[in-house]
């Protein structure tokens, strides 16, 4: 994809254990809001699962086909293929990286979570087309999550010359998007800052300015 460095930088993700409000009115008020790309998430306690969850997912899905917002599928590589999703985000724990991009071919979206140099070389070399990196700051969301990183491996990554795109993930708001994006970080991806917010439009559109601002004073 051509624009995917621009299509990151305010990077909503959500499934329907996150949202306080129908997740379709969640998604369409983020889209307003401005954000950029959209992951289906559907995880944790209450999840959907089967029929329910590929209604739901495709439901988002024709939300963001109306507005041109790029739809990711979070570790479901059968349902991605399934609904000709834009992509999919994998963890280091699911199915090998060149497995996945053989089989959703050179055209879709691959994002690839990693948490060390040697995830990141890897990842790259086996077909990524971005890396997800966090948590960044403490998260609640993820339950299993490893202990919050700060900023330092998108520095070093920059540093030793990696262009390809990263988002910065976990505890992410409008009031600490900035040190993601001063690190080198193209965007923030974001759960509870715009899913838990009570305008989900404003947060997006908070984010969206921390982000763009930071960006010209690189
Ligand atoms: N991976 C690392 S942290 C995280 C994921 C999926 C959760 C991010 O959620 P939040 O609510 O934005 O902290
Ligand atoms: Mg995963």
């Amino acid at each position: 994809m051509k624009n995917l460095q621009q299509a990151l930088k305010v990077y909503f993700i959500m499934g329907s254990p996150n949202c306080q409000k129908p997740p379709k009115e969640v998604l369409t008020e983020a889209i307003a809001g401005g954000i950029t790309l959209f992951q289906f998430r559907e995880k944790g306690e209450g999840a959907l699962t089967g029929t329910a969850k590929y209604k739901l997912a495709k439901e988002l899905q024709q939300i963001c086909q109306q507005h041109q917002i790029p739809f990711i599928v979070n570790d479901d590589l059968e349902l991605a293929v399934e609904l000709d999703a834009d992509g999919v985000h994998i963890g280091q724990e699911d199915e090998p990286i060149h497995i996945v991009r053989e089989k959703i071919g050179h055209e879709k979206i691959l994002g690839v979570s990693v948490h060390t140099m040697e995830e990141a070389a890897a990842a790259k070399q086996e077909g990524a087309d971005y890396f997800g990196i966090g948590p960044v700051f403490p998260t609640a969301t993820k339950k299993d999550a490893k202990g919050s990183q700060g900023t330092r491996l998108i520095e070093k990554l920059r540093s030793e010359g990696f262009t390809i795109p990263i988002v910065g993930i976990g505890g992410i708001t409008s009031n600490n998007a900035a040190s993601v994006i001063k690190a080198g970080a193209d965007g923030v991806s974001v759960i509870t800052a715009i899913s838990h917010a009570e305008s989900p439009l404003e947060a997006a559109n908070a984010l969206k300015m921390e982000v763009y601002r930071n960006e010209e004073n690189l």
